[in-house]
């Protein structure tokens, strides 16, 4: 098998990393230069048609792109320790988490990325006004995830899990395009410290 990906902040292929790292075990990835625009280019459209990274071919040739689709067929392979819950409920609650993550958190990251930042500014018609209107939409997102963390030491409940892989790569990126978890925002601060320091968030 082998994987196709980025170096950090990209959040995505990162998701796969620390996955891979929480399993212990490891899949050569080549990264794809996205400022070349290789993700875009024809030969990688024949394997992910969205043109977009991560992507895993196994070793027939089949691929599957989506992070989390990824991370579940790695799952289903390398079951221990369980990062998709341990029976039917669990698996269905941390699905849920992880649309929240992506829906509420993920997307204002990813609109004030395209729309508001910098760096993707010759990549498109940039909306400026939109784009800084989700500055606002993920502190308040934050601040929801924030009330939500009160009761339980991970996102899903009491065990760390993929809902936590997908908060840590978003909070992460959005730090490092300008939107830093709000002050008050305090039990989100602490969730942030605690899967910071384990050692698959280095991956
Ligand atoms: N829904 C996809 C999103 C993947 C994604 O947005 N990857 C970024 C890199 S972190 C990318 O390829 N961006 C280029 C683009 O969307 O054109 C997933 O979960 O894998």
């Amino acid at each position: 098998m082998k994987l196709y990906g980025a170096p950090n902040p990209a959040p995505n292929p990162r998701r796969v990393r620390i996955f891979l790292a929480e399993k212990g075990v490891s899949i050569p990835e080549t990264f794809v230069d996205m400022r070349k625009r290789e993700h875009k280019a024809p030969a990688f459209r024949e394997k992910n048609p969205a043109g977009q990274i991560p992507l895993l071919e196994l070793d027939d040739g089949r691929v599957l792109s989506e992070t989390v689709a990824i991370c579940r067929y790695l799952e289903s392979l390398h079951p221990d320790p369980p990062m998709f819950g341990r029976d039917p409920f669990e698996s269905a609650e941390i699905e849920m988490w992880i649309r929240r993550v992506e829906l509420m958190m993920m997307v204002p990251v990813g609109m004030f990325w395209r729309h508001a930042h910098p760096f993707t500014a010759s990549l498109l018609t940039q909306y400026k006004d939109f784009g800084e209107s989700n500055r606002e939409r993920t502190a308040e997102a934050m601040t929801w995830f924030d009330r939500q963390l009160q009761d339980r030491p991970f996102i899903a409940g009491e065990a760390y899990t993929m809902a936590d892989i997908c908060a840590l790569t978003t909070v992460d990126f959005a730090d490092f395009i300008g939107l830093p978890i709000p002050e008050t925002a305090e039990t989100l601060r602490g969730w942030h410290a605690r899967v910071t320091a384990r050692p698959s968030a280095k991956a």
